[in-house]
């Protein structure tokens, strides 16, 4: 069986765009694969946190991971800090990475654009996130597209370590939705839908209420020419509502927007409402439980120790390659 490994940061406002792009993928795969998903906390911290609230958001987001459908029997759900590995092994790719490649990374150049200092933590961040894949001997990493840059270096890496010392890292593969690998902004929709925008309408948080996600669809921006086609180029918002309606509904595209011709924006969107509402209710409903209850700890103590066991056997092999220890 192939495995799979991805994570989620636990910062709050877990978005359609995270769940559209990666969460959703994560269910279908464990059904046969091996999944490990991961709360990455320590990716978190490369801009600063409020500790309470950072501990709040990690049980937050492990409880979105099972009330969307993740198994606890079938996939290993654990916190990133729970597994040393993580940091020992970001270590040792650190070594083995260069600062030119880091810095050219675009999410590196967003973040750190126009700061008076930027934390090394900002610059490594990718390295971390290699040391997760690769402390798994992942096959398959699903994520979003905006991450395809952060595979490409990882499994360069990957390569690199093979190459200059000995077979150590299974080199692995991104995995992308069609529909859903890069939800827009719905105020603007030339940008990435983010949980730190300031403006709270231009995501869909998992747990809004039913009014929040009729406000915030429709207002979406949309353009002036009235016809409703697939264009990202020309009609971006336009795309981006036809992206989300298929992401959640599972029709094609060109057959959603063949069903709207002559119709225009305002049933678009009040439709898009209806589905949105639908596919987000059961996981509103689960999450409250799951939240409450003396479970959801267990559960992340258990995968720690399941995914401890896969990254010691890992790290054996590493601290060999490298020669570390005796
Ligand atoms: P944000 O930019 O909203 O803060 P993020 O990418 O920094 O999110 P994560 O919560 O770790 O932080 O992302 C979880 C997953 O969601 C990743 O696989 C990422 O690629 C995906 N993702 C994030 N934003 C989008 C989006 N707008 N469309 C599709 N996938 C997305
Ligand atoms: N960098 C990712 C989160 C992340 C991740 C990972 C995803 C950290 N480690 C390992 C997949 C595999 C992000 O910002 N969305």
């Amino acid at each position: 069986m192939k495995r799979v490994f991805s994570g989620v940061q636990p910062t709050g406002n877990i978005h359609i765009g995270n769940y559209l792009g990666a969460l959703k993928q994560f269910v279908e795969l464990q059904e046969d694969h091996e999944c490990l998903y991961c709360i990455v906390d320590e990716h978190a911290i490369t801009v600063p946190q409020d500790p309470k609230e950072l501990r709040q958001h990690i049980l937050d987001v492990a409880a979105l991971y099972l009330a969307i459908g993740i198994d606890p029997k079938k996939s290993i759900v654990f916190v990133q800090s729970q597994v040393s590995g993580h940091a020992e092994l970001g270590w040792v790719l650190c070594c083995n990475s260069y600062t030119g490649e880091l810095s050219r990374m675009t999410q590196f150049k967003a973040k750190s654009g126009g700061q008076e200092s930027v934390g090394t933590g900002l610059l490594t961040y990718p390295v971390l996130m290699a040391a997760d894949i690769l402390l798994y001997d992942t096959d398959i990493v699903p994520v979003g597209n905006d991450q395809k840059q952060h595979i490409e270096l990882c499994r360069d890496i990957a390569i690199r370590v093979n190459h200059n010392y000995k077979e150590t890292f299974v080199v692995p593969e991104g995995r992308f939705m069609k529909a859903g690998a890069r939800i827009m902004a719905l105020d603007d929709p030339t940008s990435k839908m983010s949980k730190s925008a300031i403006n709270v309408h231009s995501r869909i948080s998992l747990l809004d209420e039913d009014s929040k996600i009729k406000k915030s669809i429709m207002r979406a921006t949309t353009d002036s020419d009235g016809e409703i086609r697939f264009d990202p180029e020309n009609k971006p918002g336009v795309s981006n509502l036809l992206s989300i309606y298929s992401a959640f509904s599972g029709e094609d595209i060109e057959t959603i927007a063949a069903r709207f011709a002559g119709k225009g924006y305002g049933d678009l969107k009040k439709e898009l409402v209806g589905v949105t509402q639908e596919a987000l209710a059961p996981i509103k409903a689960n999450f409250k439980e799951i939240r409450e209850s003396d479970e959801l700890k267990a559960i992340l103590r258990d995968g720690a120790e399941r995914a401890g066991a896969i990254a010691e056997k890992t790290m054996k092999r590493v601290r060999d390659t490298f020669g570390l220890g005796f």
